[in-house]
């Protein structure tokens, strides 16, 4: 019985949306195939010294190629969902708004979705998981340009409607703006590689940028909905909205008032720095403009407008759970590189507590128990319909040579933390929490940004060193088909 209590079957709704997500960039490989134009990433893994393990995504787990075998896989996985990202430049090989479209690329997605809907899989569409077109990064430093990069955003973004929409009736224009601003622009370890940090990278101002790039993602953002809504809804009738990364924050001391307010600060440097704009009061939280002042750009009266309400749900992708501190004594000067609300980590809390078992991913363990309070905290500030858009983990120990042997694609860590997190999806419904989706991150091993082939997600091993990137299905699959349809009781 995979049930974590027997009264929780059937929770979920029956139109519950369910299944596995993945990133374009990630998983499709045939990096200049047909046309496709390179995108950051394609020349960050092209740079030495970039990615860990020296990998390229030039093939990834080549499902450009082997689509038609993902969806049979997760038609045999029992899903009835799934999210992937589409590559701007394999659409628009330029990227710009008067650069031509490559129909190879609409081709290969509109083949997919075709594939998708005759398995009874309805696909989300994310249009932004990370991988701007190179060219636009030649051109104007693509986000660091509102004036420039917004239009052309969203003219990629109506091709996409257009030629999409009437089958894509679920939209995600942006995939975790924060991360993609500060692991781009502040940590420097992803496309485009900028930081202060003179030693690993040659341009960039931390202080400033990310904060930019969070703006122009707003922005752009919100005019692709008003876009959607006026001249396509009424047609398409779908939905769209923004998905967040967002993990929770525990005060390291309960009983400490700075780290109470550390813990808070931390939530809405993470999430609320988004969420407060989008589904709150359309502004930046006060949290933010007090610590960054001017280095936080500001909304005008008629961009606020905009933004505020600008997407159907709030789509949700979280892992994991943290326990901060207050870092810098009030009335100290927090130096400007910080960018998490002046707070520190610590992977166990005041009483010695863990926050749950390590995974292979340092920054990710298995903390339901924060997830549980994460639920809640989104529902009460927002009040919107949840999407949860990714959740999932690495196992530790995964990272071995293929093919797997012994008992490898018996995943009992990861088995355990999709029991616990999807647990709690079905309890905080019980609860009143409206939670519509549920998707696992992620369904292949696939190349995870600048680990390379080092990390495994998957709930489906891949052979790297295959020719035919081999996929062998991992326990944890087979756990998910029957937990969900416990949980979905028809
Ligand atoms: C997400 N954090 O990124 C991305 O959407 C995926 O493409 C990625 O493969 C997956 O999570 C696993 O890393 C995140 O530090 C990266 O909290 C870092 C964090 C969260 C999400």
């Amino acid at each position: 019985d995979n049930s974590p209590e027997a009264g929780l079957k059937g929770s979920l709704r029956k139109d519950f949306f369910w299944g596995y997500a993945t990133a374009a960039p990630q998983i499709e490989g045939a990096w200049n195939a047909d046309g496709k134009g390179p995108s950051t990433w394609d020349i960050l893994a092209h740079t030495p010294g970039r990615v860990i393990d020296a990998s390229t995504a030039d093939d990834a787990t080549r499902s450009y190629d082997f689509f038609r075998e993902d969806v049979k896989l997760m038609k045999s996985y029992g899903v009835n969902a799934y999210r992937f990202s589409l590559s701007w430049s394999r659409i628009i090989p330029l990227g710009g708004k008067d650069d031509p479209v490559n129909e190879a690329g609409i081709k290969f997605y509109s083949e997919l979705i075709d594939e998708l809907l005759a398995h009874d899989i309805t696909p989300f569409v994310t249009l932004f998981h990370w991988d701007v077109p190179q060219a636009l990064e030649d051109r104007y430093k693509s986000m660091l340009d509102a004036e420039k990069y917004v239009p052309d955003f969203v003219r990629y973004a109506r091709v996409c409607f257009e030629t999409f929409g009437g089958k894509v009736k679920h939209w995600i224009t942006y995939n975790e703006p924060g991360v993609y601003a500060l692991a781009g622009y502040a940590g420097g370890a992803h496309a485009p590689n900028r930081s202060s940090d003179r030693e690993k990278y040659s341009e960039g101002d931390t202080s400033t940028e990310p904060w930019i790039v969070g703006h122009t993602q707003l922005l752009s953002h919100a005019q692709v909905y008003r876009m959607y809504k006026e001249e396509f809804a009424h047609t398409q009738h779908g939905t769209i909205g923004i998905t967040l990364s967002g993990n929770w924050s525990a005060p390291y001391d309960a009983t400490s008032p700075a780290d109470i307010a550390a813990a808070q600060r931390a939530l809405e440097f993470e999430i609320a720095w988004f969420a407060d704009p989008v589904h709150g009061s359309g502004d930046y939280p006060a949290s933010m403009r007090a610590q960054l002042g001017s280095r936080l750009p500001t909304f005008t009266d008629a961009e606020k407008q905009t933004v505020k309400g600008s997407s159907d749900f709030y789509g949700m992708n979280t892992y994991t759970a943290f326990f901060v501190r207050d870092k810098v004594p009030p009335g100290q000067p927090i130096p400007p590189e910080d960018h998490k609300g002046n707070l520190a980590w610590s992977d166990i809390n005041s009483e010695g507590v863990s926050r749950g078992a390590e995974s292979d991913t340092e920054w990710l363990r298995t903390s339901p128990w924060g997830f549980a309070k994460l639920l809640h905290w989104v529902w009460d500030r927002y009040r919107v319909p949840i999407y949860i858009t990714e959740n999932g983990t690495t196992a530790k120990g995964e990272h071995v040579p293929a093919p797997p042997a012994g008992d490898v694609l018996n995943d009992v860590h990861r088995i355990e933390f999709y029991r616990a997190y999807v647990g709690e999806v079905a309890k905080a419904v019980t609860e009143g929490i409206d939670i519509r989706s549920y998707f696992g991150w992620t369904l292949l091993d696939n190349w995870e940004w600048a680990k390379g082939y080092t990390d495994r997600f998957g709930v489906t091993w891949v052979d790297f060193e295959s020719e035919e990137k081999k996929r062998y299905p991992k326990r944890s699959a087979a756990f998910n088909r029957e937990f969900f349809e416990h949980l979905i009781a028809r």
